[in-house]
């Protein structure tokens, strides 16, 4: 294969020195993992972990990406267990401390998966959970062209995303389903490089699928670059016997490489010299080379091979913003003992073998951080190369994460009129977004920050008003050809690259990784966003990982699920969802909420815009419902509807009984606490906004008292403070009954939690709430049952 001009110009001391960058990213990774596990103390027996063989995979990959290819605004997902490999490369460019990568795994230390939140802005993705931070990559890609198109950010050129990833990645659904939904969006600007190891964590990777894979992505409009030999193998491959010696390597089962591999240069001569002995050239390739130089040329794949690499990177750079996929051969533990072993995924260099590794890389103890120890060029010439690199141009002051202004939330947003109207949240909310979208001043502004999105329930969750209004976004103009021929609809769906509404396919986990990649804007492409997402309540269970994942990453957006519950009642058991408030309490960086009523969602939208915004905010949860509802007129207090509960009607001082509801059974309960009054004047009700708020602030309060604040107070435990001490709490929801049992541990009283904890049939709401206990009987039941203990 002939070199491209631009590499024969290539100045030798620059190859050099990025082999040196290599060299030393190999060291310090393994270094760092081995310190970690053998070095450190261990006070729990525990193993410490890491992945020397995952991370040597990389090495040559993340060499060159980082230190020749990006630039600053490049956004970078990086395959989890080369989280070693990325604390490396940032401490060769003064991003990183000794102190947390002698610390990687412990507590503060470097984290064992880059992390955004743990690790700090460096990171630009967090990864972990595989799959989801390669298909993060194409959100966040989309997200800058929507920033972009809509003359927001910081007039950067734009990056380019790109992800490393494992091939076992490729096993994970979510990567088709963003391909797919990529293709729709035309997404630019990505780059997968797919360290082709051909190993997962228990296993070699069947030989036949990567061709399969290759076809996949060509399908969905990418280049696709298969790197499979490096230069020393086409050299060979250019001879005379060449051409058998490739053949061989490539009907070579994967398996019997990798062990080969393993084994090392007499093994592979053993084998080349019984298969290939008599081929005309091949001995006079092989025979002149010893062991170490036949298994390092029988190794030489293409990523691992700088110039290979190199080439492959410019030549797609060159060519435009089409995403491409990089194939990129490799062999898991490159250049370590372990190399090619199935096993080696946890593999840990002994001690034995670490001190031999080390004399290798020629790094004398107690010098194992030194930058630039055991290398074959001078320290200022090392570090100037580092310096000079297009990555080492710093994109903010402060790290990765750009400034972007704060989007100005109004005091107060413009309420539906529910003056004699049964409303259901979920119409009030779309009603309050239609509202903002067609509002003036500070309200434009706001509305100019909203971007929506729907993994095709738009309309079935009331986000249609809104769609009309802002259009649907698409980098190319699209005319609603309906509306062009003059039929009826009630749908506008002009599509443009200022529409403000990202129409998704019907997948969740697209639904969650765009909300999380939308959430970043502020970091990533330096303009503050409003994201917002509706879904049906229970298909949150469908996307569930990608949602904990864009939280973990402390994306900031807004979803709201509707309808939900039993109370969508004949839409049928698979559309119920009994689950999600408990996934609203337990999931960590988003704040779950589920108002009854519109004064209360609009108290909570508001919230919401703030809430998203605010250093120590999160991303939100609306839980809406369909079912339409008496709207109260009353004063509220929003501090206490953010808090998570408010009394409805407040109890007497003393009270036997307190009625708490959450969500549309406010119709039973309101009906229920009639009766009750009866026979229990003293009666409270109250209503419950968040469990997940509620709970929180319990736990912070006692948190604050163990700290000696020995005042500090919840919310809840104020509320329930006029009861009398043995009072009982009968609470229901339409949602798991789990949500509320915890309230009686708050004041050590008795609590009846109703609610579902069956679903599965369609019926109406009279029939349902019968059969799992919610209608006005089961309540008064609780009730009487609640006060007789
Ligand atoms: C969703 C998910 N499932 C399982 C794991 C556990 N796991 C960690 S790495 C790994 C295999 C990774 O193989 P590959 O992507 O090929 O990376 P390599 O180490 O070979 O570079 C598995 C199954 C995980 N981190 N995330
Ligand atoms: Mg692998």
């Amino acid at each position: 294969m002939n070199a491209p001009a631009t590499l024969q110009k290539q100045a030798p001391s620059q190859l050099a020195m990025l082999r040196q960058v290599e060299r030393k990213l190999l060291w310090l990774s393994s270094w760092m993992i081995h310190q970690a596990n053998h070095v450190r103390s261990n006070r729990d027996g525990l193993k410490v972990g890491g992945h020397q063989a995952s991370c040597a995979s990389v090495a040559a990959i993340m060499t060159t990406l980082y230190f020749e290819i990006l630039r600053p605004q490049d956004r970078v997902a990086v395959k989890p267990h080369a989280g070693p490999v990325f604390h490396a490369i940032n401490y060769l460019l003064g991003r990183q401390t000794r102190e947390k990568m002698e610390g990687l795994r412990a507590f503060g230390g470097a984290q064992p998966y880059p992390s955004r939140v743990k690790d700090g802005s460096e990171v630009d993705f967090s990864t972990g959970s595989v799959g989801l931070g390669v298909a993060l990559t194409s959100f966040a890609s989309l997200m800058q062209e929507y920033v972009r198109l809509h003359g927001l950010g910081t007039g950067l050129p734009a990056g380019r995303h790109v992800a490393i990833a494992g091939d076992a990645e490729l096993d994970e659904g979510n990567i088709y389903e963003a391909l797919l939904e990529g293709w729709k969006h035309d997404v630019r600007d990505v780059w997968w490089i797919i360290d082709y190891n051909r190993q997962s964590l228990d296993s070699v990777v069947p030989d036949r699928l990567f061709g399969r894979i290759e076809g996949l992505f060509r399908d969905m409009g990418w280049a696709v670059v298969t790197l499979k030999y490096g230069r020393k193998l086409e050299a060979a491959f250019a001879r005379e016997g060449g051409d058998a010696l490739r053949d061989w390597i490539d009907d070579c089962p994967n398996s019997l490489y990798a062990a080969l591999t393993f084994q090392g240069g007499a093994a592979w001569r053993q084998v080349l010299l019984t298969d290939l002995g008599r081929s005309p050239g091949v001995r006079a390739i092989i025979d002149p080379l010893d062991d170490g130089e036949l298994g390092a040329l029988m190794t030489n794949l293409g990523g691992h091979d700088i110039e290979t690499l190199l080439e492959a990177f410019r030549t797609a750079d060159a060519a435009g913003d089409q995403p491409t996929c990089f194939i990129a051969y490799t062999i898991k533990g490159m250049g370590l003992p372990f190399a090619g072993h199935k096993d080696n995924h946890s593999g840990l260099m002994s001690r034995e073998q670490m001190t031999a590794f080390q004399a290798e890389q020629r790094v004398r103890p107690g010098h194992e951080w030194d930058v630039s120890e055991g290398l074959d060029v001078t320290p200022e010439g090392f570090q100037a190369f580092i310096a000079a690199c297009p990555f080492a141009a710093r994109l903010a002051p402060g790290g990765r994460a750009l400034p972007a202004e704060p989007v100005h939330v109004p005091a107060h947003l413009p309420s539906p009129k529910t003056a004699g109207r049964r409303v259901s949240t979920q119409t009030g909310f779309g009603e309050m977004l239609a509202e903002i979208g067609r509002g003036e001043g500070d309200l434009a502004a706001l509305a100019s920050r909203i971007v929506t999105t729907s993994p095709d329930v738009t309309v079935s969750t009331s986000l249609g008003p809104w769609v009309n209004r802002r259009g649907i976004f698409d980098r190319h103009t699209r005319n609603d050809v309906f509306r062009d021929n003059k039929l009826a609809s009630a749908q506008r769906w002009g599509m443009s690259p200022t529409g403000q509404h990202i129409e998704l396919g019907i997948a969740e986990q697209n639904l969650f990784l765009l909300l999380g990649a939308a959430g970043l804007s502020h970091a990533l492409h330096g303009a503050r966003l409003l994201p917002i997402g509706t879904v049906y309540d229970p298909f949150v269970n469908r996307g569930l990982d990608a949602l904990i994942y864009a939280c973990y990453q402390d994306s900031r957006f807004l979803l709201v699920s509707t309808p939900s519950g039993i109370s969508l009642a004949p839409e049928g058991g698979q559309h119920q969802s009994i689950n999600t408030p408990l996934i609203g309490m337990a999931a960590d960086r988003l704040a779950a909420f589920e108002p009854a009523h519109v004064d209360e969602l609009a108290i909570l939208l508001r919230h919401a815009f703030a809430h998203m915004q605010a250093p120590d905010g999160s991303a939100v949860w609306l839980r809406l419902s369909t079912r339409q509802l008496d709207q109260p007129a009353r004063p509220l207090d929003p501090a206490a509807v953010i808090a998570g509960a408010h009394w409805a009607v407040a109890p007497a001082p003393g009270a036997r009984i307190a009625l708490a509801y959450q969500g549309p059974v406010a119709t039973e309960a309101f009906a229920a606490f009639e009766d009750l009054l009866a026979e229990e004047p003293g009666a409270g009700l109250l209503a419950i906004t968040s469990p997940d708020r509620l709970h929180a602030g319990w736990r912070a309060a006692q948190q604050r008292r163990r700290n000696g604040e020995r005042g500090a107070l919840a919310h809840i435990e104020r509320l329930l403070q006029p009861l009398a001490p043995g009072a009982a709490i009968v609470s229901v929801l339409d949602g798991h009954p789990a949500a509320h049992a915890w309230l009686g541990a708050v004041r050590g009283q008795r609590v009846v939690a109703l609610g579902p904890d069956h679903f599965g049939q369609g019926g109406d709401i009279p029939d349902l709430y019968r059969e799992y206990g919610l209608d006005v009987d089961a309540i008064l039941d609780a009730c009487a049952q609640a006060l007789l203990e």
